[in-house]
């Protein structure tokens, strides 16, 4: 990409976000996704920092207004209404707290953008701001271990596909299968505003509706969930994700001098990256996600064994065997479709190129990958993750996710997380 390129891209990303600007909180996508989404926002931040520090900070501040007492920070922060998303806050059971929000929450991603925009900060008082978001954080960290992994596993639990971010990822269908389709009507609105044939299925939506209304008829009470929700999983992904996060709020809780934090969350880490290893799979060359309702792991051949490099755990003697199984796993994946990282692999029953989490490129993963391959000296991939990334929303423009053989933009358009990477990766 010529230099005269790159700024032309770069005023692109930088005009999505602005335009996607509600006051104080980005919008994925104007029509799709009109209100603040937890993890999103964790990107978007890191996103506008890189042209404007002050409103970086201020999407977190306005997602923390979201949080519950008890911690926990939801997925979707309902600031204002809109009518073109299903489903909405009274959906949830929500619709009472100030503001509005759903009752399950998203992959932590948070810590670590928070840690990376200290780290870039050029605020001096950027320790003041810090004071108060970090308690926040590590509240929610808390609420994960607490409600999340009630027998101290060292790993949380998943209850809704949405909550882990890859909602019709093909990881999800055997246990999904077993969730009751919602006996009641209700109707959809993504298929109103992008085609169908890039969205999940009925059948899915029928059991995520269900679902919402199984949390919100047991008043939200997480024993009563833990116990009896049907649908039970440890994502390896949200997992990984929340390990890497232990360590960089453990690293902000010793920057302000909040060491008993620290301590805990260091903890957490390393009771967590013992417990991951036993999620491993010689034979899959990666680690698994598991359904602890059956006990049986799940292996759909997806993207998200690749984040283990982002979470830090190949810890141990076997650590660098697994290192290089998993590269032979990524190259495999390199070789397979034109555009990287293919949500899942093609020679997966799951596989389907345009429909969402089930192959689709998704340029923040990618971001995340080749974060954890270079910090663990596999530049070349990681380089190969960022070009990819960058050449695909050159041509394709700064959709949702791409299509892996033709690099056909999908989904949503003007998205504010590809805006947010595209600045990152030109930076
Ligand atoms: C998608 O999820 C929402 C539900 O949370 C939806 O489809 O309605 C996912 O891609 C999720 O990971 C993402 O955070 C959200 C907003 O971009 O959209």
């Amino acid at each position: 990409m010529t230099p005269q390129q790159q700024d032309q891209l770069r005023s692109a990303a930088q005009a999505t976000l602005r335009a996607n600007d509600r006051g104080g909180y980005a919008v994925p996508s104007p029509r799709l996704y009109p209100f603040q989404w937890n993890w999103d926002a964790a990107v978007n931040a890191v996103g506008w920092q890189t042209f404007d520090e002050p409103r970086a900070w201020q999407e977190i501040e306005t997602l923390l207004t979201g949080q519950w007492a008890n911690g926990l920070l939801p997925s979707i922060v309902f600031h204002r209404p809109a009518d073109s998303y299903f489903p909405g806050p009274q959906e949830w059971g929500c619709d009472h707290l100030t503001p509005p929000t759903t009752s399950i929450s998203q992959p932590p991603l948070l810590a670590t953008m928070v840690r990376r925009m200290r780290d870039h900060s050029r605020d001096p008082q950027v320790d003041q701001r810090l004071r108060t978001i970090v308690p926040k954080i590590v509240d929610w960290h808390r609420w994960w271990y607490r409600d999340r992994d009630p027998e101290q596993t060292g790993l949380v639990v998943t209850y809704h596909p949405w909550e882990t971010g890859s909602d019709n990822s093909p990881a999800w269908d055997e246990p999904l299968a077993r969730v009751p389709a919602t006996p009641r009507s209700y109707q959809r609105r993504d298929t109103g505003v992008v085609d169908g044939s890039m969205r999940p299925h009925k059948a899915e939506y029928d059991r995520f509706v269900y679902l919402l209304d199984f949390f919100r008829d047991c008043r939200f009470d997480p024993r009563r969930i833990y116990d009896e929700c049907p649908l039970r999983i440890v994502d390896f992904a949200l997992n990984a994700i929340l390990l890497r996060a232990n360590l960089d709020l453990a690293h902000l809780c010793e920057a302000l001098g909040l060491h008993s934090d620290a301590a805990q969350l260091r903890d957490w880490h390393q009771r967590g990256a013992a417990a991951i290893a036993t999620l491993w799979s010689p034979t899959l060359r990666r680690h698994v996600s598991l359904d602890t309702r059956s006990g049986k792991p799940l292996p759909s051949r997806t993207h998200a064994g690749f984040l283990a490099w982002y979470a830090h755990v190949f810890t141990g003697e076997s650590g660098p065997q697994r290192q290089l199984d998993l590269l032979a796993e990524l190259d495999e994946f390199l070789g397979a479709t034109r555009h990287a990282l293919a949500s899942t692999h093609p020679t997966d029953p799951g596989y389907d190129p345009r429909r969402y989490w089930r192959g689709a490129v998704w340029p923040h993963i990618n971001w995340l990958v080749a974060e954890g391959l270079a910090e663990h000296g596999h530049a070349a991939q990681a380089q190969r993750l960022r070009d990819d990334t960058l050449a695909l929303v050159q041509a394709g423009g700064l959709f949702e996710y791409f299509a892996p053989d033709t690099g056909e933009g999908l989904g949503g358009p003007d998205f504010s997380w590809t805006a947010a990477i595209t600045l990152i990766l030109l930076q």
